[in-house]
Formats: C-alpha cells, sequence, structure tokens
C-alpha cells in the first residue's frame, strides 16, 4: 500500500517537474488518474468473468483478477494453450483462500496510469491490501498481499488446471515454497507448465499434499507466478503436418518457466515494481486525453450503466480510449504471441471461433490503435509470429498461381505468399481470401511509415511488401482492360467467387504503391519492381456506382443491387478499406470522398456489432464528420461496453477484444490524421468535445503531435518532429498563425493557401503552433436538384447556403478521383449547365459549392449524380 502511495506522489512529482520545465507545453504524460474501480468483487461465475473481472496482461499470460475476499480467484490463459486443432484453453484457474466473509470498506481498482490492479478491504479491524501487475521485463505476475497489523495475514494458494480430460492431462503439486502446475495437451503435445512462488515475511509457510502452499499469521507475502509451453516461434510448427510432431524438439517448458521465476525472485519487489514502471508507462504516458473532466466519484460500473447521459460521461470516454491501448500493451509483446480474438484473455474450454486470427478484420483491429496511439514497437510480436508462418504461406501461394493463373508461376517456386484468412498459433489453413495478404502488408507500411525507421523497412517491412506484392503480381488475371482478382471476394458477404471485388482490387493497389514508395527510399530495382510498376495503374480499385456510392462488387450499379443475397447493412465495409485504414482515398481525392460518405451513410447505422460501431468511427473521421464518427463511439460504449470496459462482440456477453482496440484507433483518427504525408490535428472534432488536449499521438513521419482547443478551435499545436523531415501541417488558417520553437525562436515554413504549412523539420525539435485565427467554415449548400436534362444541357437548383455570396459547380466523370471545375461566380441557387460532351457522358457526379464574400470556399458541397437519361 505504501508503495503504491509513494508511486503515485513520484508519478505526481515527475510530471509536475516535467511541466516546470516547460511552462509553455501542454502537459506531461497522462496527467489525471484513469482507473477502473469497484466496491464489490466480480462474481464468481463466468458472467462475472466477462462483466467485471479486471484483465491484465504481459504478453506471457493474460490473467483475470475478480477480487474476492473469502477466496480470490485469478484467471490464467496462455496463449499457445490450444486443445484440438482450433480451441484456445483456458491454462489456470489460481484461487487463494482467506475465508474473510465479513470484508468491509471494499474497493478494488486498475490504474491505468501505473498498470497495477489493487483489493483493498477490512477485515475483524485489520486492513488488507493486495497488489497485482504483470511485468513484461521479468516475465512474471506479481501478488503483493499486505496486512495493516503485524501477523494477520492467513491464507491458502490453491491453482488449479481447469478442463482437464481427454484432451488435457496433468497435475498439480507443492513442495516447499512452490506450487508446480504441469501437464500435456494432446493433440499438439504441448507441455505446459506453471510455477507459484510464495514469500511470505513473517508468519509460517507448509506446502500440501494436494498441491497448495498455506501461509499462516504473516505480516505480508508474494507470489510470483509463471507460466509457459514449448510453444516457439519457429517455421517447423507450421510446415509439420502431424499435430504430435508441430512440437518436436523444441525446448520443454520446464527449464524457461523455472527460469522466469527464479530471476524473478532474485529481486526485490520494490525492483519487480521498479522495472514494470519503467516498461509500462514508457508505453502509456506517451498519450494522454483530456476532454475537461474530473474523476467521477461513482464506481465504474455504475459509470458504464449511467452512459450516454451521466454527469461523467466524458471521463468514460477517455477511460475507453486509454483502455483500449492499456489492452494492447498487455496483448502484444516482441517475443509473445500476438493478440487474437480475445486479446490474450479467455475463460473457456472452447472460445467462440476458437481465439484464433481472424485477418479479414479483427487481427487488423488489434493493430489499429499501435501507430496512431503511439505504441508502434508493439507490431513486433506480430511480425515474429508472421516470419514464422510465413513460409507455409508461400507454398500456398505456389499452389494458388498453379490453380488459378499458371502461366505466371515462378520456375523456381518465388510466388510470394497468400495472406491467411484465419490461423492459430500451430495452423494456417488454404485461406483463399486473397486482399487480406494486402490488408497485412498495410499495417507492415505503416510500422515504417510511422516510425521512418530505414532497418525496419530494409529487414522487416519490404520484405514482406515485396513478397505479396510478388503474389498479386502472378494471381491477377487482364478481364476487361483491367488486372483483376479472380476468384474474388468481399469480406464475409455471401456472394462468393466474383471477380475483382473492391476489396482485393484496392489491398492490392495499396500493396503495389506501398512495395513501390519503399523499394524507392531503399535504393532497390529489379525486373519483379518494374512489372509491379506497370502493373499499379491497371489495378482499377474504386468503381463508382449510380447511387454515388463506392461499389462493393464489379456487376453493382445501384447499390447493393445485384444479388439478393447481399446485406445492404452488412457489419463489414470493405469497399471502403481505401479510406479506412488505407490511404487510396483521402483529400486529394475529393470525389471519392464523397462517394465514400455516400457509402458510409447507405450502410446505416445498423449494425450492433462492437468492431462494426468501432471502424465506423475511424471511417466516419476520414470523411470528416466528427459527429458521426462520436455517435459511433457513444453506441458503442453505451451498448457494447461491459463493466469492466471489455467489448461485448453481439449483445449477448461475448467478449470480443477487437471493438476495444478498434475504439482506441478510431477515436485517434477524430484527434489526428496523417495519410498522403499531411499531418492534420483536429480534422473530426465532435459537437460533443468543445474543449480538451491531448498530447503525443503519432502521425505518419514520426511527428509526434499534441493540441489544446476550445470552443472547437486549436488554441495551441505542438509537433515534435522525432527523425527531422518535412512536416506537412493542415489545419484552418494554421499559416496565419505564430509558429515558434519552444524557446521563442521564429519557424520558417512555406505556405500553401492559408491552412496548409511546410517546415523542414530537424530531428528533436518541437514546433509550436499558437495565434491560430479562428476560421469559422462556410455554410454548405443542400439538396442539389436536377430538374431538367435535355441535349447537352442540364438544369440544376439547389438550397442555398446563408453563407453564399456565390456558388462554384464541379464534376467528376465516371471514376475519376477529382471534380473539375465547370463554372464559378454563379449568383442565384440555380444554374443551367450546357456543355458539348454531355450526351457521351455516362455518368458523373455534380457538385456544388458556397464562396463567401471573403473568397472562402465550404469544405463540402451538395453533390447529385447525373446517369445519361
Ligand atoms: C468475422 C466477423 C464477425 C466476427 C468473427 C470473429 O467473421 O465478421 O463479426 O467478428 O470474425
Amino acid at each position: 500500500m505504501k508503495t503504491f502511495v509513494l508511486l503515485l506522489a513520484a508519478m505526481l512529482v515527475c510530471s509536475c517537474s516535467s511541466v516546470r520545465q516547460n511552462p509553455d507545453l501542454i502537459a506531461d504524460g497522462p496527467g489525471k488518474a484513469l482507473r477502473l474501480w469497484y466496491d464489490e468483487p466480480a462474481p464468481d461465475s463466468d458472467k462475472g468473468w466477462v462483466d467485471r473481472s479486471i484483465p491484465m496482461g504481459n504478453g506471457y499470460m493474460g490473467v483475470n483478477v475478480f477480487g474476492g475476499t473469502a477466496t480470490e480467484r485469478i484467471q490464467i490463459t496462455e496463449n499457445s494453450l490450444y486443445a484440438g486443432s482450433k480451441y484456445l484453453n483456458n491454462f489456470a484457474e489460481v484461487y487463494i483462500d482467506f475465508d474473510h466473509t465479513a470484508a468491509g470498506n471494499y474497493e478494488r481498482e486498475l490504474n491505468l496510469n501505473v498498470g497495477i490492479s489493487r483489493v483493498k478491504y477490512e477485515q475483524s479491524g485489520v486492513e488488507y491490501t493486495r497488489e497485482y501487475f504483470t511485468s513484461y521485463p521479468d516475465k512474471v505476475m506479481v501478488i503483493r498481499l499486505s496486512a495493516s497489523k503485524a501477523g494477520t495475514l492467513s491464507f491458502t494458494l490453491r491453482p488449479t488446471i481447469p478442463f482437464l480430460g481427454a484432451a488435457k492431462s496433468g497435475s498439480v503439486s507443492a513442495k516447499d515454497d512452490t506450487v508446480t502446475l504441469s501437464g500435456v495437451m494432446s493433440y499438439y503435445n504441448i507441455k505446459f507448465e506453471g510455477q507459484f512462488k510464495v514469500i511470505p515475511a513473517g508468519g509460517k509457510m507448509k506446502a500440501g499434499t494436494n498441491g497448495t502452499i498455506t501461509v499462516s499469521d504473516a505480516d505480508r507475502a508474494l507470489i510470483l507466478i509463471a507460466v509457459g509451453t514449448n510453444y516457439t516461434f519457429d517455421p517447423q510448427v507450421f510446415l509439420t503436418e502431424a499435430p504430435t510432431e508441430k512440437l518436436a524438439g523444441l525446448p520443454d517448458a520446464h527449464a524457461k518457466v523455472a527460469g522466469y521465476l527464479a530471476d524473478a525472485a532474485a529481486k526485490s519487489y520494490e525492483e519487480l515494481l521498479a522495472n514494470h514502471q519503467a516498461d509500462y508507462t514508457g508505453l502509456y504516458d506517451r498519450v494522454s486525453l483530456d476532454l475537461g473532466t474530473t474523476a467521477p466519484a461513482i464506481p465504474t460500473d455504475k459509470l458504464v450503466d449511467a452512459y450516454p447521459d451521466g454527469a461523467s460521461s466524458r471521463y468514460l470516454e477517455e477511460l475507453a480510449f486509454q483502455f483500449g491501448r492499456y489492452m494492447l500493451i498487455c496483448s502484444s509483446r516482441a517475443g509473445t504471441l500476438p493478440p487474437h480474438l480475445q486479446g490474450i484473455w479467455n475463460v473457456d474450454e472452447k472460445p467462440m471461433w476458437g481465439s484464433r486470427y481472424l485477418h479479414d478484420m479483427n487481427l487488423e483491429m488489434a493493430y489499429s490503435p499501435a501507430f496512431s496511439a503511439n505504441l508502434p514497437e508493439l507490431f513486433e510480436s506480430y511480425t515474429d509470429f508472421f516470419k514464422a508462418y510465413v513460409p507455409r504461406e508461400q507454398l500456398y501461394a505456389t499452389e494458388f498461381i498453379k490453380q488459378y493463373n499458371p502461366s505466371q508461376l515462378d520456375p523456381n517456386g518465388d510466388n510470394g505468399w497468400c495472406g491467411p484468412f484465419w490461423l492459430t498459433p500451430y495452423e494456417v489453413p488454404r485461406g483463399g481470401r486473397f486482399g487480406t495478404g494486402g490488408w497485412i502488408a498495410l499495417i507492415f507500411w505503416d510500422y515504417y511509415d510511422y516510425t521512418r525507421d530505414k532497418s525496419v523497412l530494409a529487414d522487416t517491412v519490404y520484405p514482406a511488401l515485396y513478397g505479396q506484392a510478388n503474389f498479386i503480381s502472378r494471381f491477377v488475371q487482364e478481364i476487361d482492360g483491367a488486372l483483376l482478382a479472380k476468384p474474388s471476394w468481399s469480406p464475409e458477404q455471401k456472394v462468393r467467387n466474383s471477380i475483382g471485388t473492391t476489396f482485393d482490387q484496392q489491398m492490392f493497389y495499396e500493396t503495389h504503391h506501398n512495395t513501390l514508395t519503399a523499394a524507392k527510399i531503399l535504393g532497390r530495382s529489379d525486373s519483379r519492381l518494374s512489372i509491379y510498376e506497370a502493373q499499379l495503374p491497371r489495378l482499377d480499385p474504386i468503381h463508382i456506382g449510380k447511387s454515388g456510392q463506392i461499389k462493393e462488387f464489379r456487376p453493382e450499379e445501384y447499390y447493393c443491387d445485384f444479388d439478393d443475397a447481399l446485406d445492404p447493412h452488412h457489419r463489414h465495409a470493405s469497399m471502403l478499406l481505401g479510406l479506412y485504414p488505407g490511404q487510396l482515398i483521402n483529400d486529394k481525392t475529393p470525389a471519392w470522398l464523397d462517394a465514400a460518405k455516400t457509402t458510409l451513410t447507405l450502410r446505416t447505422r445498423r449494425t450492433n456489432i462492437g468492431w462494426a460501431l468501432a471502424e465506423r468511427i475511424a471511417m466516419w473521421a476520414r470523411v470528416h464528420d466528427g459527429d458521426e464518427a462520436y455517435a459511433f463511439y457513444t453506441t458503442l460504449l453505451e451498448k457494447n461496453y461491459l463493466h469492466n470496459l471489455f467489448n461485448d462482440h453481439r449483445s449477448i456477453e461475448l467478449f470480443q477484444a477487437d471493438a476495444n482496440y478498434g475504439a482506441t484507433a478510431g477515436v485517434a483518427e477524430m484527434l489526428l490524421q496523417s495519410q498522403d504525408y499531411v499531418v492534420a490535428p483536429l480534422p473530426a472534432l465532435p459537437a460533443a468535445w468543445p474543449e480538451g488536449s491531448y498530447r503525443g499521438l503519432l502521425a505518419r513521419g514520426n511527428f509526434e503531435v499534441s493540441a489544446q482547443w476550445s470552443n472547437r478551435q486549436a488554441s495551441r499545436l505542438e509537433v515534435l518532429s522525432k527523425v527531422g523531415g518535412t512536416l506537412a501541417l493542415r489545419y484552418p488558417n494554421v499559416a496565419k498563425a505564430v509558429i515558434k520553437t519552444p524557446q521563442g525562436q521564429k519557424v520558417d515554413f512555406a505556405a500553401t493557401g492559408s491552412d496548409q504549412i511546410r517546415i523542414e523539420t530537424a530531428k528533436g525539435q518541437t514546433y509550436v503552433v499558437t495565434d491560430i485565427p479562428v476560421c469559422i467554415p462556410v455554410a454548405v449548400p443542400s439538396n442539389l436538384k436536377i430538374n431538367r436534362d435535355v441535349k447537352n444541357q442540364i438544369e440544376l437548383s439547389w438550397t442555398a447556403s446563408p453563407d453564399a455570396a456565390s456558388y462554384n459547380l464541379y464534376r467528376a466523370v465516371g471514376n475519376a478521383p477529382d471534380y473539375k471545375l465547370i463554372a464559378s461566380d454563379i449568383a442565384g441557387t440555380n444554374f443551367v449547365y450546357k456543355a458539348p460532351d454531355l450526351e457521351q457522358i455516362d455518368q458523373m457526379t455534380l457538385k456544388v459549392t458556397a464562396v463567401r464574400a471573403d473568397g472562402h470556399q465550404s469544405d463540402e458541397g451538395a453533390t447529385v449524380i447525373r446517369l445519361l437519361p
């Protein structure tokens, strides 16, 4: 307890001192205490696990703590423990019997600032305290049990193996100060072991014959927990067919687990805590978000129940944002398996979808906040895993090229790698969902683009991109003048065996594009790269339909019209992946951006799936609609977040971690974007967040960005250039702002109009933007209509913008990404557009914008699709 208080005090001193050093800068660190807390334990049941237990983790293990007083329950997950071919299994149920049946003044918490959970209560006049943390550097869970009165701490530690049976054998034994739990999962011959060491101060300790350790009348005690299996990242695991041979020859878990425990036991509690703190806060503290709230007096379950209208609802929004970062820190650490559908938490014998790695959305969403929310090194967990499974995917790539496009087969078997649909730590089935490889390649590219680490690019990113581009370049077939995927699919739609779906084509396009950019940076050239270059313009990724939508399937005309099996409200919005997380649809492709917005509107709000709500936050943010993005965040928190903030996949208390990660990523997109090499702070701020600040979000180019705003207008922006390079910064009127270093030196910049500047940055330098003149947006005209369409003449009318002195008319023909200006200075709200080519154009988008007397144009316009009559 004392250490805990000291620790918090140390943190406060630390954050105050950094503020003092730079009095002008937006406050460092997480600033305020963000914690989940409750005034009673989680019920000891499945419902208690999913809804109220506190999740912890260090990559090596996921842990759910219940906080009981008569008996504490600590449930442990180890991500390589597979029962059968498809199901992750619960590793251990650990009980600590205290027999405290009359506890009062109870409180338990998870403090996100420090990554520590705590239980505190009084029983028979003694205050009992427990602290829990899961340490990545020391690879153990540490539990410290304290009592306010010497000699009053007594308990029995009782680890157990759940779901023993045909698939799982094992036993628990205790000797001296250590309980060992070990056994075998028969299907893959997985040998597992857990060790639990008890270090009491004072009192007596006794090992029981039934695998328990009892401590009586101690002053305090430590429990250290290490777990493991003989699983190792090794291509052999995926290449070997026979399940029981996959782990053959790999070292046993015993020595490893015993080593973790011995190393940890050689350190003091203070040392273990300091290691954990340095590691955890080194990641967590990089980002803070303040929506102007203070910590509420009500416990977190009540906070969740009161949302969205509770007095502290904004606090829950901050908490949920940081909770996604916390969960990624717990579940994705270098050298350990990446987060699966349930992250690193599972209580079941057979969890839903086997806790697998699904690659048509879920896995990608797990990594969605890694870069923008400034945790890039957490992606190393996946890159290690990828290197182990990719040799298997290379074999599939060759099989698929042989099957679908044999003329392109490389005689030496170098056909790149094919994207998985789903996999487990042991199996990559033959997938045949081709766009998923490009989706993975997109994350690899962002890993470089956000960090600009050239050795990462050369060693990890480029080989992954190049191999995926290699596969794509051989797989695509020339059809109607384009290079298309055949067969092709759009995630989870019931229409199968299509050709050139937007999902596949967009992912292919992004891969080729990024591979070529990477090759240029590294100075690489070869004949295969020349092929990618020639193919790129023929990948034809975007088609605009007659509803003004981005088509999902090529035969589609009006939105979702071509096959009754299509669900117009489908949770997947795969035709928009080029908008988010891709960059194909961006501010330099305004016609596509408008089509993306139309598509998002047509996809409607009618989904109750957590991850789909989370994805829509980011997608709406990318089309700059902060209020709509926020509406999805609100719905997610209100309908899907359980009392422990676990995301409930679809309102049946089925936990899936994807939306927890995705919500964080979505909020980050509302606060900062950086696609197409332009850093844009506050691009989609909702009316619900009029005041606030954030610190430390990451933009592509490795710029750390902080912002402060009031009345939804930035009062201060800061950009720390971590690796130097050109910074393109966009914010309304930024070119008219004061831009200085924190030391007060004026900064040179070049302006493009009033809203964008360019600074040649120096590595390590911070750039501070203040005194940004308010730019009041020009109200958008609406309701653009075609009243008459006769030979080469279109009569248009629209509803006025109150701000307009005049209007501009634009057109985008067919699938064009951009608009061309047709007429400017239009007075009034109707116009007759005459042009000699109108009878030759099957489809175009017309758009009217408002221009104010000061020359400012509305950001958006009213659009209408004109089809040849
Ligand atoms: C994909 C999604 C589902 C679910 C499943 C685990 O199939 O479409 O909604 O998340 O993965």
